[in-house]
């Protein structure tokens, strides 16, 4: 999808349009004041303030037609240069603009654009005549508080955008269109994976049954492959005191992520963010020697976060995560190895999975921010190149971020672009010389001395949560046979004749574990085939006479008008083989 923001032309024109629904308001609700009109890579908003009038998206066709005329008249878009004084008298009326003014520093030019009667302060630069302004759409509508603070008012927001030409915009339109269709929140609802409630809390998503069942799945095949790679996992509680944050340095660096302190008797607790610190102490719990490296604690962790109200979204942004987390603990010469085992391991997982859309970032310090980083040049010199060395020999594509490792070392993330919004992180490796120190860790190395081991913080699929939300875009919500709630659906043609066969079926199925259902309602075959389609049901059977007296079953794939008649037998191999192996 185009990134308005980034096309210098698109982004004018989008500007301009920003003024244009804003004039259009005004002419609706003489009333209405104005914050912000941004342009955002998807189009433009602006911030109103209607006072007590609430509009809905019921109103938008409505602006959109006050704007069409507004661009028909053909005013010309004027600048002018103002000083202080004058900005602050021809805005004295409206407390937005002069919050804005007064926010200026000294040495700005301020500026005002003119279209007809509308004049709003504005930097520009902006198209020359509101003529330009023809191939418009107003998109959607929400809430949204004075400068994004829950504690200010909540003013409206109108999202538009705006091309060049009709086809342009049609094409862009559709896009938004598709995209809505692959929104995870509305593939989940449909679906029946997860639910929201208020009395539950915001970013609090609930799993429901088909949603646990894709859950488990996830965790059985993670679980599975890390045991092969050698990884022992563990259960801790998801709340710890705060001495412990305070030992990790979590307490000072990350207290605005985290919920509040809670009291219960004497001590003083918190929900965790991050699982690290417990990990730390089960290493420390017992003495290690260079022999038994690389360990590796691995943990469906729940953690909590603080996430910011707008910005929760669906699975995708929770405040109650499960991370498939794990921190390795290794020597200094076995970073490279483990590293590489953890992007081959990612490499692997998305090639199961079909993910190809996503891109590695190799998060490097800036050498010269001495502040930002933990002061030991040799260690991040040989990390970061050690890091390099094992994505170059791998042949993976990735791109280098300067300054944006974590305090503590450098990490590499894969970042996947969601169907609405902005750009995420899935799987996430990090570098840390920090946390074993804090934690005192130690191993006797080969000379019989104390070391202090390094830790690599890694997340495969990041959260649960997360990737499903992503896998659910990806797929469209067509999930493989292993991890469909529902695996095969039967449907009898006669439920006085076939039913019996068909419950034989489905008991066998079930004594091979495949999860399927038999369709015993009194509707047509065909309305109950549609909507085993709609339920994108991987494999639906149909049984009539000919299935019931030689045994076979008759499949359906989902998508596929074909159907395919064998023995009972020979399905249920089939599908066992779908299932085991995950096809
Ligand atoms: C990998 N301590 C490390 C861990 O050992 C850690 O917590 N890293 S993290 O902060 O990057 O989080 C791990 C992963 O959780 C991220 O890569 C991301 O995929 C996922 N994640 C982070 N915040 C959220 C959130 N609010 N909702 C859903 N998933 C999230
Ligand atoms: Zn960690």
């Amino acid at each position: 999808m185009i990134n308005i923001k980034e096309n210098e032309d698109l982004s004018r024109l989008n500007h301009s349009c920003a003024h244009l629904l804003a004039q259009a308001v005004r002419h609706l609700y003489p009333n209405a004041k104005f914050w912000v009109g941004p342009v955002i890579s998807e189009g433009f908003y602006y911030d109103i303030d209607l006072g007590d009038v609430k509009i809905t998206e019921e109103d938008l066709p409505k602006i959109e037609k006050e704007m069409k005329k507004i661009s028909k008249d053909g005013k010309r878009i004027v600048r002018h240069e103002l000083t202080r004084e004058e900005a602050l008298d021809m805005f004295k009326d409206d407390p937005y603009k002069i919050d804005l003014i007064n926010d200026m520093d000294d040495d700005t030019v301020i500026s005002c654009y003119t279209q007809g009667d509308f004049t709003d302060l504005c930097r520009g630069p902006h198209v020359d005549t509101v003529k330009e302004l023809k191939y418009f759409k107003l998109i959607k509508f929400s809430g949204a508080y004075y400068k994004g603070d829950a504690k200010n008012k909540m003013l409206q927001r109108i999202y538009g955008v705006c091309f060049r030409n009709e086809e342009d915009l049609n094409d862009y339109l559709k896009e938004i269109e598709e995209a809505k269709q692959r929104d995870h929140r509305k593939i989940g609802k449909e679906q029946g994976i997860f639910m929201q409630h208020d009395l539950v809390g915001k970013g609090m998503p609930l799993w429901l049954p088909n949603g646990a069942i894709v859950r488990k799945q996830l965790e059985n095949y993670i679980y599975e492959k890390e045991q092969k790679l050698g990884y022992q996992h563990v259960y801790t509680p998801c709340v710890g005191t705060v001495d412990l944050y305070k030992t990790s340095g979590h307490w000072d660096h990350y207290k605005e992520n985290m919920f509040p302190m809670m009291k219960v008797d004497e001590e003083e607790f918190v929900l965790r963010p991050m699982n690290c610190p417990h990990h730390m102490l089960i290493y420390a719990n017992e003495l290690h020697s260079y022999r038994d490296l690389p360990i590796r604690i691995g943990e469906f962790a729940t953690d909590f976060r603080y996430e910011a109200s707008g910005a929760v979204k669906g699975l995708e942004r929770v405040r109650c995560m499960c991370q498939n987390d794990a921190h390795l603990f290794v020597t200094k010469d076995q970073i490279g190895d483990e590293f590489k085992s953890v992007v081959s391991l990612i490499l692997d997982v998305y090639k199961d999975f079909g993910i190809k859309n996503y891109s590695f970032r190799l998060s490097l310090r800036d050498k010269n921010d001495k502040e930002k980083y933990f002061d030991d040049d040799e260690m991040w010199d040989t990390a970061e190149n050690k890091l390099r060395e094992v994505l170059n020999s791998l042949g993976v594509d990735y791109y280098e971020a300067v300054g944006e490792a974590a305090f503590y070392g450098p990490k590499l993330d894969v970042e996947v672009k969601p169907a609405v919004g902005p750009e995420v992180t899935l799987s996430t490796c990090q570098l840390d010389f920090l946390l074993p120190r804090r934690f005192e860790l130690s191993f006797i190395n080969q000379n019989g001395e104390k070391e202090i081991p390094v830790v690599i913080h890694r997340a495969i699929f990041g959260t649960f949560d997360r990737f499903t939300a992503f896998l659910l875009e990806e797929t469209k919500g067509i999930l493989p046979f292993w991890l469909s709630p529902v695996e095969v659906n039967i449907i009898p043609v006669n439920n006085d004749l076939h039913l019996d066969y068909c419950l034989s079926i489905e008991k066998l199925l079930k004594d091979h574990n495949i999860r399927c259902k038999v369709d015993t309602r009194n509707e047509k075959i065909g309305y109950k085939m549609r909507e085993s389609q709609m339920n994108k049901i991987p494999h639906t059977l149909v049984i009539g006479d000919k299935e019931t007296n030689d045994k076979t079953v008759n499949y359906r794939e989902y998508s596929k008008k074909e159907t395919t008649e064998i023995s009972l037998d020979d399905y249920i191999k089939l599908v066992e083989d779908l299932k085991n192996n995950r096809r």
